[in-house]
């Protein structure tokens, strides 16, 4: 099976979740150093052109960060990342991953790209102050709701945190305050420490 990836993105979830759950899996960079033969290739992958990919080794494609997750967890029930089909737990897993890549992941994203929004400064200017007031207003409801908590749901690790962590880390990037929020930060700090997510930071520092 293959993730097709680039470091540090949205994808890093799903990279933690194969690793989290033994799945054997191949890597393929498609980033922006990417040969343009292997990004031309990409496209007929996913004609959007945005990472997490993930394909079976029948060549069957999958796309979107839910999808893929869900997929690798209902792989591998005897990882423990998502609850049984008719839970209630389970339907409150599939709550934050909405949250996160419907609400906070979208809320980060134009940030990233302020140069292709607009070139006038002031108007760059105020675009990144709305932007931050949405990461603010959907961190904060996780701040709230992980006082106390050590997972977004139950007592396990889940793919809704392998996501949440994911995206968390952008905070750093785009030079988010976050010494508001010391839920999110021991959260994060606790997931940091599991050995799947080491040994995925590791393996994505070296592309
Ligand atoms: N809804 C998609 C969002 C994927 C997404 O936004 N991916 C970003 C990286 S975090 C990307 O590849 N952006 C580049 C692009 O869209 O060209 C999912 O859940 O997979």
């Amino acid at each position: 099976m293959k993730l097709f990836f680039s470091p540090g993105a949205c994808c890093m979830s799903c990279h933690i979740a194969l690793e989290e759950s033994k799945t054997p899996f191949e890597l393929v960079y498609v980033g922006k150093k990417a040969e343009p033969a292997v990004k031309e290739n990409f496209l007929k992958i996913n004609p959007v052109g945005a990472v997490p990919a993930f394909q079976l080794d029948d060549g069957k494609v999958l796309t979107q960060n839910i999808a893929i997750l869900s997929y690798i967890a209902d792989q591998k029930p005897e990882a423990n990342l998502l609850a049984k089909v008719g839970t209630f737990e389970r339907a409150e897993t599939m709550k934050w991953l909405s949250f996160v890549a419907a609400d906070l992941h979208k809320s980060f994203s134009p940030v990233f790209r302020l140069d292709a929004i607009t070139t006038n400064t002031e108007c760059q200017k105020d675009a990144k102050n709305w932007v931050f007031s949405n990461i603010n207003k959907y961190l904060s409801v996780l701040e709230t709701h992980l006082k106390d908590k050590t997972f977004l749901v139950g007592e396990r690790f889940s793919i809704a945190d392998c996501y949440l962590y994911t995206v968390y880390q952008w905070t750093s990037r785009i030079s988010f305050p976050t010494d508001k929020l010391p839920n999110l930060n021991r959260y994060s700090e606790n997931i940091s420490k599991r050995p799947s997510v080491i040994a995925v930071h590791e393996r994505e520092a070296k592309y």
